[in-house]
């Protein structure tokens, strides 16, 4: 390629492109600044040799920002010597259709773009991962070193080309690059084909049985309408708020009980629809609700190992099962009579890559309504969605009996996770300060019928390359089997959230059936008075429970 197409642009760095849980997050105006996102794509190139003349997979949620970026970003590419670039058609592609196409085409690597179920829009928030070529979220050895790069870059290459229509299905050049631009949802569906059994749920939706999904005008529309109406039969009016927009219609993509409430209303009262879900910005979480009930993330997490064998795609066995350290011990307790592994790991999906490149794991998942299997290395919305349409459809049973069903075998995990956003950083930190220096004193104090076991700052020790991670977050453990655990978020972009994660195991089934806020209460409260949450932040109560 002529030298004199590629422009080398000089930069200055800037001290904020550290990763956080998952990529890097900013609101849309840190990322508007000249040479910002430039800044941290030349890390990404300069830090993975192997790009240049590799295949790369790229696309977005379709946030505001999206188009832009993709086109920056194929230029980039070309600049640095990108042999292939496999683009989503309109830069769309999902956070597991990319993990799905870097491992299909055996690419190098992958960049995603979104804040996942941040708000998005002019005001909102865009967001930058790179995932590597076992199609997982880069660890943080990677993004430690995209971080040193970032600190010491001086110029960036983009192609003085322009990038091509990516409206457009079809084979493109840019300078020496070939950029595909491909139907994001073709390879997709056709993974989803070979794990579920489709004639069993396309009978399930044609019998009466009423489904919804609320797509939440984030990525998994097209997604969804593809497989549920195209595939599944299922009538179009079923797919909600279909349509991928670069503000989400103004609302917040995330699937939970708040920001997902038009939905739980249609699961509630005489005509409640029988199955109901959500997914988010990037298409990797999920929220599974039935007629007047709602399956907490942990929950799920369980009953989809525990009902492995009616899938034909994990029908030949499963190897064991993860959870990140605040998810509720549901699933340890199905690994247990299964015989299989169970693990422990910090939060972010990134933890899970080895556990699942090696064999360890089949199924892993996390409170914050992330669950996924080895078919790829992200967490997986539509994925999970249809496992449990799946479950339903080969049991003939309603999500409640399954719920009810695997309580009374296993008992029942009540779980509740309580969050402070937006609080002062240092008010926030001083508060996990105290916590820690309070870990010695904590065993043995009670507080009413719960008397401390034991207290620490979870560290975990990953088991295949032994790299040792601290200070994940601190849990208090109870002598009934109570736990709460206390951790700043790393994905916001506003001050600081304070996450509280509580736990109580009741293995009676005449006592599962009860109202988790009140069974909570006690424990709640006991969360504000080691920590002093209130007297320190001065709020009265969690901005959003889930
Ligand atoms: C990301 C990570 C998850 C993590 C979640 C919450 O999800 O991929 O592993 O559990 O954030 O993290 P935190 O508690 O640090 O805010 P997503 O869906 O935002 O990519």
């Amino acid at each position: 390629m002529s030298e004199a197409s590629i422009q080398q642009v000089p930069t200055t760095p800037f001290d904020d492109q550290r990763a956080g849980t998952s990529g890097l997050r900013k609101p849309v105006g840190v990322f508007e600044q000249p040479h910002y996102l430039e800044n941290f794509v030349q890390a990404i190139f300069d830090t993975r040799p192997e790009l240049n003349g590799g295949l790369l997979i790229l696309g977005g949620d379709g946030r505001f920002y999206n188009d832009i970026a993709i086109g920056i970003i194929l230029r980039m590419a070309a600049g640095n010597g990108v042999g292939r670039v496999i683009v989503g058609q309109h830069g769309l592609l999902s956070t597991p259709a990319v993990s799905h196409l870097i491992r299909k085409y055996q690419a190098q690597g992958g960049i995603i773009l979104s804040a996942s179920h941040n708000p998005g829009g002019p005001d909102g928030d865009f967001g930058i991962k790179f995932n590597t070529a076992n199609g997982g979220p880069a660890p943080e050895s990677v993004t430690e070193a995209f971080f040193q790069k970032t600190l010491e870059i001086d110029s960036y290459r983009i192609h003085t080309g322009d990038a091509p229509d990516i409206g457009r299905i079809g084979g493109f050049e840019l300078g020496d690059m070939r950029i595909d631009i491909i139907d994001p949802v073709r390879d997709y569906a056709g993974m989803m084909q070979d794990l579920f059994d489709f004639d069993a749920m396309r009978e399930l939706l044609a019998s009466g049985f009423q489904l919804r999904f609320d797509a939440m005008h984030a990525i998994t529309g097209p997604y969804a309408r593809h497989i549920f109406t195209d595939l599944l039969g299922a009538p179009a009016e079923w797919i909600l708020n279909a349509t991928p927009l670069p503000d989400f219609g103004g609302g917040h993509p995330d699937p939970n009980l708040k920001h997902a409430a038009a939905l739980v209303a249609l699961t509630r009262g005489e005509n409640g629809v029988d199955f109901a879900a959500a997914s988010d910005g990037d298409g990797d979480r999920n929220m599974i609700l039935g007629k007047h009930c709602f399956v907490t993330p942990s929950d799920s997490l369980a009953i989809i190992t525990a009902n492995a064998a009616m899938i034909p795609g994990y029908r030949n066995g499963i190897h064991g099962v993860a959870r990140s350290m605040p998810t509720s011990q549901a699933a340890d307790r199905v690994a247990e009579r299964l015989g299989i592994a169970h693990y422990e790991t910090p939060t972010g999906w990134k933890y899970f890559g080895n556990l699942l490149d090696h064999r360890r794991i089949t199924f892993c998942g996390e409170e914050s309504f992330g669950t996924g299997s080895d078919h790829v290395r992200e967490k997986d919305g539509l994925w999970a969605v249809l496992f449990w349409l799946n479950i339903l459809a080969g049991s003939g049973r309603s999500v409640a009996d399954i719920l009810a069903a695997h309580w009374r075998e296993y008992g029942r995990n009540y779980y509740t996770r309580h969050d402070y956003e937006g609080i002062d950083s240092g008010i926030a930190t001083q508060l996990m300060d105290d916590l820690r220096a309070q870990l010695d004193s904590l065993p043995g104090q009670r507080f009413g019928e719960h008397t401390i076991a034991w207290a620490d700052d979870f560290s975990y020790t990953d088991p295949i390359d032994a790299t040792v991670s601290t200070h994940q977050g601190i849990r208090i453990g109870f002598e009934n089997g109570s736990r709460i655990v206390y951790r700043l978020s790393g994905t916001g972009t506003q001050g600081a959230t304070l996450r509280v994660y509580l736990e109580s195991f009741e293995p009676d089934p005449a006592k599962q059936q009860h109202d988790t806020r009140q069974v909570m209460q006690a424990l709640v409260d006991i969360a504000n008075r080691v920590a002093g949450i209130r007297a320190r932040t001065g709020r009265n109560a969690p901005d959003v429970i889930t």
